[in-house]
């Protein structure tokens, strides 16, 4: 029995119409990184921040999984084996496309996190700066994203699984963020076998043993079929 790791980025959903960061026209063409994605810029203007993830939540409702996101989870229900996805998403779309072993090491837009004590509940469809904790009461919610130099969720269980992997595929990621983007040379050293699946070879292209360039919505269910 083969164990799959599969680890997704924002590539993946953007034939569902999620913009991704780093195309010319992407989300960090059109906002400051240090703005919206990490604690200082939080603490500079926490209205600027919770309102960039107010609007991208708004957007779940209209977008749907795709045909890749809907092989990933025909492949884990019928795979002889487990299959583990871990997606740096923030979105929704793996779930709605039907996978239940899911990781979201990046957080979730659907998710508050309470600054003071670490708590995390469903969050309200719009956030506002300082709204109140349901566990301790302090006025410290946030967006339940992880940010530039936080630490991203559940890594000890995700270099668990990436220590047992048979196959390890990447779909749709840049290479350009850590600890993701060392996910591969992992995998590789528990002797997985390694595919890319982009448009083009990623960051860390190199260090894959196979390549299925193209549109993930047309390579993730050839693959798997
Ligand atoms: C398609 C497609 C289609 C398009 N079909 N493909 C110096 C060296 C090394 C590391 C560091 C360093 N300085 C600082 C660091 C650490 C830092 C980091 O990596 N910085 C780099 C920029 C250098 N990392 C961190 O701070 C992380 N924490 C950390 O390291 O903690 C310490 C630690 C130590 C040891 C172990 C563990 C931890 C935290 C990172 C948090 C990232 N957060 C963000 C934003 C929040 C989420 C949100 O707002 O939505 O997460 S950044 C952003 O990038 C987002 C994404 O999840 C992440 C990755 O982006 P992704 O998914 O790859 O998207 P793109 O746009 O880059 O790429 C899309 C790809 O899809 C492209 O390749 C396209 O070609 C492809 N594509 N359409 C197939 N249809």
């Amino acid at each position: 029995m083969t164990k799959i790791v599969i680890l997704t980025g924002a590539g993946i959903s953007a034939e569902s119409g999620i913009e991704t960061f780093r195309a010319e026209d992407g989300l960090w063409a059109q906002h400051r990184v240090e703005d919206v994605a990490t604690p200082e810029g939080f603490q500079r203007d926490p209205e600027l921040v919770v309102n960039f993830y107010n609007a991208r939540r708004a957007q779940l409702p209209d977008v749907h999984p795709n045909p890749a996101h809907k092989a990933l989870a025909r492949l884990e229900s019928d795979h002889d084996g487990e299959v583990i996805v871990i997606t740096q998403n923030v979105d929704d779309l793996h779930e709605r496309g039907g996978s239940k072993a899911v990781f979201h090491m990046h957080g979730e837009l659907k998710s508050a996190l309470c600054a003071a004590c670490g708590h995390r509940w469903d969050a309200p469809m719009v956030m506002a700066p300082g709204d109140e904790c349901p566990k301790c009461v302090a006025s410290e919610a946030r967006p339940d994203i992880v940010w530039f130099g936080e630490m991203p969720y559940e890594m000890d269980v995700l270099f668990d699984h990436l220590s047992q992997a048979d196959v390890f595929a990447a779909i749709g990621t840049s290479g350009n963020v850590y600890p993701a983007a060392g996910f591969v040379a992992e995998a590789r050293r528990a002797g997985a076998h390694t595919l890319e699946f982009n448009l083009e070879r990623s960051m860390v292209g190199s260090q894959f043993a196979e390549h299925r360039i193209g549109p993930a919505g047309q390579t993730v269910p050839q693959w798997v079929s």
